[in-house]
C-alpha cells in the first residue's frame, strides 16, 4: 500500500513544542509521511514569552508549490495550522487547489482563544479563515474561533448542548462536512470536544477530568491526533475520544511533573498507548 502523505501547513516555533514540533512527531508515528510547508520561523511561540523572533515566509510559498507541481506532487491529506500572515490565506486556498484537491482537507483555524483574537492578527483575519474553512472536509476550531468566525460573540462556558450543538450546525453551513469544536465543557469538572458529521447529522462528545492551568500547544496536540487517527481510517467521532484522552494525559504528566507550563506538554511518553488505540502496535 501507498504510504499517505499529509501536507503539514504551520509554523515552526523552534521553542515550545506546538505546530510543526507537534504535528510532525504524532503523525509521523502513526506511519504517515508528514511533508512540510512552515508559514514561519520563530525562536518561540507567541504564548508567554517575550523578545521571540519571528520571520515570515510567505514569499517562499509560491515557489515552493510551483517546485512540488513541476514534480507532480499531489497529497492524500492536508493539515493548516498558525498561519504567518494574512496573505497566507489565499496562498493555502491556492495550495489546497492545486495539490491538495484529491486528498482530506483538516483545517484549524489557530487565531484566538479565551474571546481573544491573538494580538499578532488583523481583526479581518476571521473572515480569511472562515474562506480557508470553506475549503475543508473537517475543521478544528476552539470556541473563540469558532465565534469569530460566526460573527458572534463569545461567551465564557458552562455552555449548554443546544449552544453547542447550535455553533456546530452554523460552522458546517460554511461547508466542512465535519466539524470537531474543542474547549467544550457543560460542568467545571470536565473539558473535552464535540463533533458533527453533516452527512449522518450525528453529533457526538468527549470528554476528561479538567486539569486546572492553561497548558501551550494542547490545541495543537488535539488536532493533530484528529488527523493521525482520521487518515488512518477512523470515524471522526472515535478520533476525538482517542485526542481528548491523549491531550488530557500529556497535561496531567506535565502538571504532574510541575514544568514550566509554556515549554509545551510531555506528549511523547503517550506515543506508545496512542498507537495502541489506533490499532497501529500489537498490545
Ligand atoms: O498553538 C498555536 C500556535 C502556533 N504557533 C504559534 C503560536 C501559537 C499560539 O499561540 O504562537 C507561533
Amino acid at each position: 500500500m501507498k504510504q499517505p502523505r499529509v501536507l503539514a501547513i504551520h509554523d515552526i516555533s523552534c521553542v515550545g513544542k506546538c505546530s510543526l514540533t507537534v504535528a510532525l512527531p504524532l503523525i509521523s508515528a502513526t506511519g504517515l509521511e508528514v511533508p512540510s510547508l512552515p508559514t514561519a520561523v520563530l525562536s518561540t511561540h507567541t504564548g508567554g514569552f517575550t523578545g521571540f523572533t519571528y520571520r515570515d515566509l510567505t514569499s517562499d510559498m509560491i515557489p515552493i508549490l510551483e517546485h512540488w507541481k513541476s514534480l507532480g506532487l499531489a497529497f492524500e491529506g492536508v493539515y493548516t495550522g498558525f498561519l504567518g500572515s494574512f496573505e497566507q490565506i489565499d496562498i493555502v486556498c491556492r495550495i489546497i487547489d492545486e495539490v491538495g484537491s484529491e486528498g482530506c482537507v483538516f483545517v484549524d483555524p489557530v487565531m484566538a482563544d479565551n474571546g481573544k483574537l491573538y494580538g499578532i492578527f488583523p481583526e479581518n483575519f476571521p473572515q480569511g479563515m472562515r474562506r480557508l474553512c470553506s475549503k475543508a472536509d473537517v475543521i478544528l476550531p476552539n470556541i473563540t474561533e469558532a465565534c469569530l468566525m460566526l460573527g458572534e460573540e463569545y461567551r465564557d462556558g458552562p455552555y449548554t448542548r443546544e449552544y453547542i450543538e447550535g455553533l456546530l450546525h452554523r460552522l458546517s453551513d460554511i461547508g466542512p462536512r465535519r466539524v470537531v469544536l474543542t474547549g467544550v465543557h457543560f460542568d467545571e469538572k470536565e473539558l473535552g470536544a464535540a463533533c458533527y458529521d453533516a452527512t449522518t447529522g450525528q453529533v457526538s462528545y468527549a470528554f476528561a477530568e479538567r486539569i486546572p492551568g492553561y497548558f501551550h500547544g494542547t490545541g495543537d496536540v488535539f488536532a493533530s491526533v484528529v488527523v493521525a487517527a482520521v487518515m488512518n481510517g477512523l470515524g471522526v467521532d472515535r478520533a476525538i475520544e482517542i485526542a481528548v484522552d491523549f491531550t488530557q494525559r500529556s497535561i496531567r504528566r506535565t502538571y504532574e511533573a510541575g514544568t514550566d507550563v509554556r515549554y509545551g506538554v510531555n506528549f511523547e511518553a503517550g506515543i506508545p498507548r496512542l498507537l495502541e488505540q489506533l490499532g497501529l502496535k500489537k498490545e
